[in-house]
C-alpha cells in the first residue's frame, strides 16, 4: 500500500490511505494485553483442536515447525483505533489444523494461555484468512506480542487475534469470548466499524 505518495499535486498524504472508518495510522506496534504476559516453554507448548464432542488433536512445537509455513503481509486494525499497514508475519494457515477435524459446528472459540478467549465463525478461519503466527518482522514473535505463537486474523479487529493461543475449540453455539462478553462486537469487522454490540 502506498503510504507516502507525494505525487505532482502533493495532495496525497499519509492521511489519504484507505483505512477503515475511525482508524488512524501508527508506525509503532502497541502492546495491548488484558493481563500479564504468560511465559511459555517451547518444550511444553502445545496447540490443540477440540471438536464440540471433545475429540482432540494436539501439536507440539516441533510438530508446528514441521508444518508448511507462509509469509504473510497484512494490515492490522485495533479497536482502540490504531491501524498498522503491511505487517509481516510467518505462520501456518489455520485450515491446516482444522482439515481433519470431524465437526458440524459453525463457530470456534480461540483459547489462550492465561485464559483469554475470543469467538469466531469457522468460515473466517478458513481459505487463507487466518494463521497460527510465530514470527513477526523476520524474528521469533516476542512474548508481549503473543509469542511463542498467536492467532492472526487480520480482516477482523485485532482483539480477535488471540495472543499465546493454545487451542481452537469448535462450538455448536456462538458463545462470546472475553471482550465479546464485555460489550465488544460479536464479529468485529473494521470496515463496517463493528466495535461494540449494536454497531
Ligand atoms: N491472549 C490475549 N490475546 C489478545 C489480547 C489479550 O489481552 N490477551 N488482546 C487483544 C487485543 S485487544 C489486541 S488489540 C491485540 C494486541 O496485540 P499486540 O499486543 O501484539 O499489539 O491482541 C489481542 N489478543
Ligand atoms: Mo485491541
Amino acid at each position: 500500500m502506498n503510504v507516502f505518495s507525494p505525487g505532482f499535486s502533493g495532495r496525497r498524504r499519509q492521511t489519504d490511505v484507505d483505512l477503515p472508518p475511525g482508524q488512524y495510522l501508527t508506525r509503532d506496534f502497541p502492546v495491548l494485553s488484558a493481563g500479564p504476559t504468560p511465559r511459555i516453554d517451547l518444550d511444553t507448548w502445545q496447540f490443540s483442536v477440540v471438536t464440540e464432542v471433545g475429540k482432540r488433536r494436539d501439536w507440539s512445537w516441533s510438530e508446528l515447525m514441521d508444518l508448511p509455513a507462509e509469509d504473510i503481509t497484512k494490515d492490522i486494525h485495533c479497536v482502540t483505533k490504531w491501524s498498522k499497514l503491511g505487517t509481516q508475519w510467518r505462520g501456518v494457515a489455520v485450515e491446516t489444523f482444522l482439515e481433519d477435524a470431524e465437526s458440524a459446528a459453525d463457530y470456534v472459540m480461540a483459547h489462550s494461555y492465561g485464559g483469554y478467549t475470543t469467538n469466531l465463525p469457522l468460515e473466517d478461519l478458513l481459505d487463507g484468512q487466518a494463521w497460527i503466527a510465530y514470527e513477526f518482522d523476520g524474528e521469533p514473535l516476542t512474548p508481549e506480542h503473543g509469542g511463542p505463537a498467536r492467532l492472526l486474523i487480520p480482516h477482523l479487529y485485532f482483539w480477535k487475534s488471540a495472543k499465546w493461543v493454545r487451542a481452537l475449540q469448535f462450538m455448536s453455539e456462538n458463545d462470546p469470548g472475553f471482550w465479546e462478553s464485555a460489550g465488544y462486537h460479536d464479529y468485529g469487522d473494521p470496515w463496517r466499524e463493528q466495535r461494540y454490540q449494536g454497531d
